[in-house]
This record gives C-alpha cells, sequence and structure tokens, in this order.
C-alpha cells in the first residue's frame, strides 16, 4: 500500500509509481548495504560507490540531471526519492543527492557540450560528483571566499581550500568555485569543472564525522583547467551556487522528512511491544501526547516541502529562493525533534550504538547545517518577507 501522503493533489501519477518502485528497490537491491557496519569508515568508499552503481544502473540516478536541451527538474520527484532513501538508510540519500547537487551547476547552466560529457557517467552511477563551495573561512558567507582563480593562457589556474567536500575523495568531478583576485563578496565569482585527477589537485584530508559520510577537505595548487571548464559566464559564480541551492535545499527538507517518518514508525512498534508499568508504553497518554506531536510535525514540514517542489515544477518562472527556505527550515528541524523524541520514548535502548533510532539521531544533526544552515534559511525568509512588504497607503 502507497503512503497516504502521495495521494496529495501535489503529485502526480509518475510520482506516485517511482516513489513505490524506488521503496521496492531499495528494499531488495539496496538491503545488504544498509546499517552502519556497512558505514564503518574501512568500507565507506566502496559502499557509497556500489550504492551509486546500483540506483544508477537501475535507472533512479536520471533524475539528478538535466542531460538534454529543455529537460527540467523535476523536484517533485527528487523529493520523493530523498525521502524514499532516507526513510531506508541515510547513506542511501546521501549518495543519491550527490549525484544532483553535485552537478547542479552543470545541469542549470552548462553548454550541450559539458552537459554531454560529464553527465552520462553521473546518471549511469560510474562517475561521483562533488560540489566544491565551502572553505574553511567560507561556509555560510559564501561571499568571503579566497580561493583564487586567474585567466592563464587558455584557461585558468585555481589556488586555495575547500572543504567540508561530499563525496571528497572518492568524487571523479567537482565543481569549484573560484573568484577573480581583487574582487570581493558575490562579485567575481566563477564556478569551474575540475576533473580528480586534475594535477594540482588533493585531498588534504578526510573529515571523520558523527554519521559516517566520505568528506574531505580539497587542495589546489596552480591546478590549471581549460577554458571549457567554466561553467556559464565568468563572475556568475555566486548567482550558479544560489539557483543550485534553490533547487536542492527542498530536496534536504525531504531528506529529513524521511529520516522522521523512520523514526516515527520505529517509535509506534516499539511502543507496542515495550511494557511499563503493567501496561504497554502505548496505552499512557504521555506517549500518545508525544506521537501526536511527532505525526503533526512531519505532516505540517511534508506540505511545505510538497509545496515548494510543487511550485518549483509548475510556476517555472517564479522565484522559489523564500519556499525552499521555509521546506528546509521546518523538515530538518521537525524532523531532529522528532528523532530526540523516539529516542526518548525508546530510553535507555534509544542511545545504544547502531540501534535503528540512534542512528538516526546522528544521521539528522548535518541536515540543519548543510546546504544553508537553519540560521541562514530564516534569513533568506526575512529578506523575502521584508522586501514584498508594501506600506499601507492611506485612504483617498
Ligand atoms: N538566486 C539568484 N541570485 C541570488 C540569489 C538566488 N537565490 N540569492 C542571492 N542572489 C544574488 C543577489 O541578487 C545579489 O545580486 P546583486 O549583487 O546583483 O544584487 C547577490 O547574489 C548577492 O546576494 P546577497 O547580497 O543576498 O548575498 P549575501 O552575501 O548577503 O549572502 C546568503 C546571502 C547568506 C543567503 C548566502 O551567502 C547563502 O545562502 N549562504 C549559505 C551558503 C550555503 O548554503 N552554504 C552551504 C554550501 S553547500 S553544503
Amino acid at each position: 500500500m502507497q503512503p497516504a501522503f502521495l495521494d496529495l493533489p501535489f503529485f502526480e501519477d509518475r510520482h506516485r509509481r517511482m516513489a513505490t518502485d524506488l521503496d521496492g528497490f531499495a528494499a531488495e537491491q539496496l538491503h545488504d548495504l544498509a546499517g552502519l557496519d556497512c558505514h564503518a569508515e574501512d568500507t565507506l568508499d566502496a559502499t557509497c560507490r556500489e550504492i551509486v552503481s546500483r540506483l544508477g544502473a537501475a535507472g533512479f540516478l536520471q533524475v539528478c540531471c538535466q542531460l538534454d536541451e529543455g529537460d527540467r527538474f523535476d523536484v517533485r520527484r527528487l523529493c520523493l526519492s530523498r525521502e524514499t532513501l532516507a526513510r531506508h538508510d541515510g547513506l542511501f540519500d546521501f549518495a543519491f543527492a550527490m549525484q544532483g547537487l553535485g552537478t547542479g551547476p552543470i545541469s542549470l547552466f552548462g553548454t550541450s557540450r559539458q552537459r554531454q560529457e560529464f553527465l552520462p557517467p553521473v546518471i549511469a552511477g560510474r562517475q561521483l560528483a562533488a560540489f566544491a563551495l565551502s572553505e574553511p573561512d567560507a561556509g555560510s558567507d559564501v561571499g568571503a571566499m579566497t580561493t583564487t582563480a586567474v585567466s592563464d593562457g587558455d584557461g585558468f589556474r585555481l589556488n586555495g581550500t575547500k572543504t567540508w567536500i561530499s563525496n571528497g575523495g572518492i568524487a571523479g568531478q567537482y565543481v569549484v568555485f573560484a573568484r577573480e583576485p581583487g574582487t570581493t563578496g558575490a562579485q567575481g565569482i566563477s564556478a569551474f569543472i575540475v576533473r580528480a585527477d586534475a594535477p594540482g589537485l588533493s585531498i588534504a584530508e578526510r573529515i571523520r564525522v558523527i554519521a559516517p559520510h566520505p568528506l574531505a577537505t580539497i587542495s589546489l595548487e596552480n591546478c590549471v583547467v581549460p577554458r571549457s571548464a567554466l561553467i556559464g559566464e565568468p563572475g556568475q559564480g555566486f548567482a550558479i551556487a544560489m539557483k543550485t541551492l534553490d533547487v536542492f535545499r527542498t530536496t534536504v527538507g525531504a531528506a529529513a522528512l524521511g529520516l522522521g517518518r523512520r523514526a516515527l514508525n520505529e517509535t509506534l512498534g516499539r511502543i507496542h511491544e515495550r511494557q511499563v508499568f503493567g501496561r504497554p508504553l502505548k496505552a499512557f497518554q504521555i506517549t500518545q501526547g508525544k506521537i501526536g506531536e511527532m505525526a503533526l510535525g512531519l505532516d505540517a514540514a511534508a506540505l511545505l516541502v510538497y509545496r515548494a517542489a510543487w511550485k518549483k515544477d509548475t510556476r517555472t518562472s517564479e522565484p522559489i529562493t523564500r519556499e525552499a527556505a521555509m521546506a528546509k527550515l521546518a523538515a530538518t528541524e521537525t524532523a531532529q525533534k522528532v528523532i530526540d523524541e523516539a529516542v526518548q520514548l525508546f530510553g535507555g535502548m534509544g542511545v545504544v550504538c547502531n540501534m535503528p533510532v540512534e542512528v538516526l539521531y546522528r544521521e539528522i544533526r548535518a541536515l540543519r547545517i548543510y546546504e544553508g544552515t537553519s540560521e541562514i534559511q530564516k534569513l533568506v525568509i526575512a529578506k523575502d518577507v521584508m522586501n514584498q512588504y508594501a506600506k499601507p497607503q492611506p485612504p483617498g
């Protein structure tokens, strides 16, 4: 039986079919890759590659890229994919999502030649992609980046350090943002496609995080890329980054929903079985109150996520920045609360390593930080709301 939310009018039948197919695929074909044991640091990279390879072979990565002229992202499909995969396993979602974010600038702003060269291996699951925007001193404040791109003969010479790069170390290609020396803020930033084997690109360090995902700091030392590596126009990089995030922030919200729904499901199982004071945990009103709040929060956040995805897909000429920020903010914050309550209802078992809710507790945390922190989303929303304020005119 398909989940009730798929009946919502935001979706078309093709979305419903895809979500059901992917759910079945994840249960049958990815099951052996799930669980923290598979994600231990020594097998993490291989597991990630295998997830991407299987998703690609089954055709589930097509939605991550706009390959042909006239293709458009189907954000509802991206969201349902992330939500479904996250419900099964956080790393399934991560591996899927990076194929989209890591190539987002190429899909949105690349030439036909760049798209035909760099997207097919990513769609097929043969090549992993990465998005290299953040720097040690430029996370929320993208305009503070210091990595430079200097025009050099028939190409560009890149120098600088990028960090928190998902798929860093295992990606075959990176989209790197760098600025013309002497420029500041949003001005003078450009985006480049850099192959992992480009001379001068190296992995400075792998970063270990609470929910193991491949993450690294990248060093660019006189890394020369051809002029054809430039995405869009010189100096368009800040807008390219923001427009890419406008698409993918909503999908982070969807991933949070998947993690939150999994936590609720695990909790429902627990409260039926767990006996306290001679009764099942579910018999207590204090438990029922928590379940009510968890379900309410998830459904409310889902409406914001699906609204943003639906608007992006169907109101194509309208800005989406505010709705995308609301979707990410509401869903990631809500899922964190839901998962925290799940751990609470599991009691001591909730903090035992590798229990599903303990894994979710670690998985959800980064979603409130990456692709724009919750604090940044509030600023983005406020800016848009304040810009739209029109002072009431006195009558007459
Ligand atoms: N789409 C297109 N253009 C946009 C845009 C968007 N969503 N958001 C901003 N811009 C443009 C602005 O219109 C402005 O253009 P002009 O200079 O021509 O007026 C320019 O970009 C600068 O915008 P703004 O003044 O709002 O930039 P700020 O430096 O104040 O920063 C925030 C804006 C904080 C919102 C931005 O830096 C941000 O989103 N930070 C979080 C970054 C992030 O998500 N990091 C995670 C990396 S990926 S894991």
